[in-house]
């Protein structure tokens, strides 16, 4: 049996979960979106994803019809219907069905897709050789423009930065603000290691999407004795750095070995990654909101 998505309270197979082309999410990107991991049969900061998803639904004034609490046992479901343990999720809400103009209030009211599937983002051998990346030459849109902190619909700027990188053979590209700060790569956030050994990464105020597991790379870093210091950095510091790595819950944690063709450190992923990668995995298979009963 192929995979069950649920649509505003009903599972369809794959080849049926299908949403109106007058669908605002559709026309004008109009709507939000969380992407969410599940780790042997554990979803994996549940409570946190939905909390940004319902923030980011609040800035936009997009009401979602369900309660956090209804999305988590709907979330769980679609989880438990596909009979997955490891797995991705991907929730949208969209601002539903309306007309061809742009105004939301003529909208049915927001539209709810789950998907449950697998997804893998980078080859596994990267996981342990480490990526090759660029800087885009796009820059990050502020937040006086269109807040990055706002999981929206609007990937297109994102999608621009990954079109660079792939014009560049190489698989991700990081993105600098309009300062020249650098922020976070198209779908994950950065973490470099500095000549002090000190954890470095780009403050929320800069232009980022606060990502949960950014934050909680940050939690067991500290746990692990490093100094983890929220701060601005430019290009530069990204070429000296020792080590350098992307954070996300589609990448989860990946090393960085090359930057706009400068080697990090000795070009191989190192020493402090490498331990921060396997005990992000520990955390992650252990910690959860259980999807089966043990
Ligand atoms: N920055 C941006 C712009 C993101 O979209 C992250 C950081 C990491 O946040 P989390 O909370 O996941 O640690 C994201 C989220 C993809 C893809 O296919 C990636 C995301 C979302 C959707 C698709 O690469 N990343």
């Amino acid at each position: 049996m192929g995979i069950q998505v649920y649509i505003d309270g009903a599972f369809f197979p794959k080849e049926e979960a299908k949403v109106s082309v007058f669908d605002h999410g559709f026309l004008y990107g109009d709507g939000v979106f969380e992407g969410i991991r599940v780790y042997n049969g554990r979803i994996f900061k549940l409570k946190e994803h939905l909390e940004r998803l319902y923030e980011s639904a609040h800035h936009i004034l997009l009401n979602i019809p369900l309660s956090l609490e209804e999305m988590e046992q709907a979330t769980i479901e679609t989880v438990r219907r596909n009979k997955l343990r490891d797995a991705y999720i991907r929730i949208v809400v969209s601002r539903g069905v309306g007309d061809l103009g742009l105004d939301p209030e003529k909208c049915s009211g927001s539209g709810i897709v789950i998907i449950a599937d697998k997804i893998s983002l980078f080859p596994e051998e990267l996981y342990d050789k480490g990526l090759e990346v660029i800087t885009a030459s796009t820059r990050q849109r502020s937040a006086n423009i269109q807040e990055p902190r706002i999981k929206s619909l609007n990937y297109l700027n994102n999608i621009l930065i990954k079109i660079e990188a792939a014009h560049a053979d190489v698989m991700e590209a990081l993105v600098l603000n309009a300062q020249g700060y650098v922020v976070e790569g198209s779908g994950c956030n950065i973490f470099i290691v500095n000549r002090n050994g000190e954890l470095l990464t780009p403050p929320v105020y800069l232009g980022i999407l606060e990502g949960i597991t950014r934050n909680i790379v940050m939690e067991i870093a500290r746990q692990e004795g490093l100094i983890v210091k929220e701060v601005p950095f430019t290009r530069h510091d990204l070429y000296i750095s020792r080590e350098c790595f992307l954070t996300g819950t589609a990448a989860e944690l990946i090393p960085v070995v090359s930057i706009d063709r400068r080697s990090v450190g000795e070009g191989m992923p190192g020493a402090i990654t490498k331990n921060l990668m396997h005990k992000f995995h520990d955390y992650a298979r252990h910690n959860g909101v259980l999807v089966y009963e043990e």
